[in-house]
C-alpha cells in the first residue's frame, strides 16, 4: 500500500499559511493538516484554502486538526510563535517563543510523531534547538529554516546585481538567522567561476557586495517597518525545503543544523549548508572558510550560545 504523504503545520498565522497556500503548487503532498491554539482560525484557514483546490496544481486534503494527526505525518512545520515587531530583534523574541514552542513540541511528540520537524518560528536557531531538546528527537530529523532565507534574499540581490540568472548563483549566507549572519565571499561561484575572478574580470569591486550583504541582513527590519510582517520569502522558502525533503532530492539548503564539530563547534543549532533529503539532513557540507570567515562563524555561534545559557537551558 502506497504510504499517505501527510504534512502538519503549527501556527497558521502569516508565514505558516503563505507556506501553506505556496504548497498548493507543490507536488507530493496527500493531506495537509492546518493547526493553532486559535482553532477556530484554522477552521477558517483550511476552508479558504480548500476552496482554491478546484483550480491548484495538487489535489490534496487539507482541514484544520488537533495534534494526534501528527502521529502519521512525514513533516510537521512549526511556525507557532510571536513574530517581530517594527525595530525588534529575533533575540528578543527568545523568552515568549521557548515558552510557545516548548508547549508545541511536547504535544507533537506526545502523538507519537516520528518524522522530520521544521521549524521557522524565531529565533529559529534556538527555536529549532528546544525543538530537538524537547523532542529528543535525532539531529538529522529536526531542521531549521536557518539562513536558507537570507540565501535566497543574497541570490535574487545579486543576480539583479550581476544580471545572471539566481540560479547559477551558488552563494550562501552562514550563521545566525539574524544580525551576526555573513557570507563567506570566497566559497561563492557563479556557474562553476569563482565570484572573485567574475568580479576582477568585470571590474567591479568586492565593497558593492557588502552593501547587497547590508540589505540582507536589514531586509527583515526594512520589510517590517513597512508592512508589519514578512511571510512570502519566508513561505517560499519553507516550500523549496519541504520540497528536498518529499522528493528526496539530496539538494543543498542552507538551513539551521546541529553542530557537531564540522565548523569547530557543537551542542547548537545554526546556519550551514547541509544536504537535505527524506532523511532530513543527511551531511553538512563543510566548506573551507578563511581564518576571517571561521571568525565570523564563532562569533555568531558565541551569540547563540548566550541566549541559550540565559534563555533556555
Ligand atoms: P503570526 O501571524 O502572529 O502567526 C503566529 C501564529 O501562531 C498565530 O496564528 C497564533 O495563533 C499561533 N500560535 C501562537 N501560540 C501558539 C501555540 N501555543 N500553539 C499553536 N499556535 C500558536 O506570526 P507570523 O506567522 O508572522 O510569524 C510566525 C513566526 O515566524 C514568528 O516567530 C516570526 O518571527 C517567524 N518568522 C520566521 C522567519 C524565518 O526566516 N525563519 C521569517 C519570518 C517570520
Amino acid at each position: 500500500m502506497v504510504q499517505k504523504r501527510k504534512v502538519v503545520l503549527v501556527g497558521t498565522g502569516f508565514v505558516g499559511m503563505s507556506m501553506a497556500y505556496s504548497l498548493l503548487s507543490q507536488t507530493g503532498i496527500d493531506e495537509l493538516v492546518l493547526i493553532d491554539i486559535d482553532h477556530e482560525k484554522a477552521v477558517g484557514e483550511a476552508m479558504d484554502l480548500s476552496h482554491g483546490l478546484p483550480y491548484a496544481r495538487n489535489k490534496m486534503r487539507i482541514t484544520a486538526g488537533e495534534y494526534a494527526d501528527c502521529k502519521d505525518a512525514q513533516i510537521v512545520v512549526v511556525t507557532a510563535g510571536a513574530a517581530q515587531k517594527p525595530g525588534q530583534t529575533r533575540l528578543e523574541l527568545t523568552q515568549i517563543n521557548t515558552k510557545i514552542v516548548k508547549g508545541v513540541t511536547e504535544q507533537i511528540t506526545a502523538s507519537g510523531f516520528s518524522g522530520i520537524y521544521v521549524v521557522a518560528s524565531n529565533p529559529v536557531d534556538l527555536m529549532t534547538y528546544v525543538v530537538k531538546a524537547v523532542s529528543k528527537a535525532d539531529a538529522s530529523k529536526v531542521i531549521g529554516s536557518g539562513t536558507i532565507l537570507d540565501t535566497a534574499r543574497l541570490r535574487y540581490l545579486m543576480s539583479e546585481y550581476l544580471n545572471i540568472s539566481s540560479a547559477n548563483i551558488h552563494a550562501y549566507i552562514m550563521g545566525e538567522h539574524g544580525d551576526s549572519s555573513f557570507v563567506p565571499w570566497t566559497n561563492c561561484y557563479i556557474g562553476c567561476k569563482s565570484l572573485l575572478e567574475l568580479l576582477d574580470e568585470r571590474h567591479k569591486d568586492l565593497s558593492d557586495l557588502h552593501d547587497i550583504y547590508t540589505q540582507v541582513q536589514q531586509a527583515a527590519y526594512e520589510i517590517i517597518s513597512r508592512k508589519k510582517a514578512t511571510y512570502y520569502g519566508i513561505g517560499l522558502s519553507l516550500n523549496r525545503l519541504l520540497a528536498a525533503i518529499l522528493h528526496d532530492e539530496h539538494s543543498i539548503l542552507t538551513v539551521s543544523a546541529y553542530q557537531q564539530g564540522e565548523y569547530h563547534q557543537e551542542n547548537l543549532y545554526i546556519g550551514v549548508p547541509a544536504i537535505i533529503s527524506s532523511k532530513g539532513i543527511e551531511e553538512i557540507i563543510r566548506l573551507p572558510l578563511t581564518d576571517v570567515d571561521q571568525a565570523k562563524f564563532d562569533v555568531s555561534c558565541k551569540t547563540l550560545k548566550e541566549a541559550i545559557e540565559q534563555t533556555i537551558d
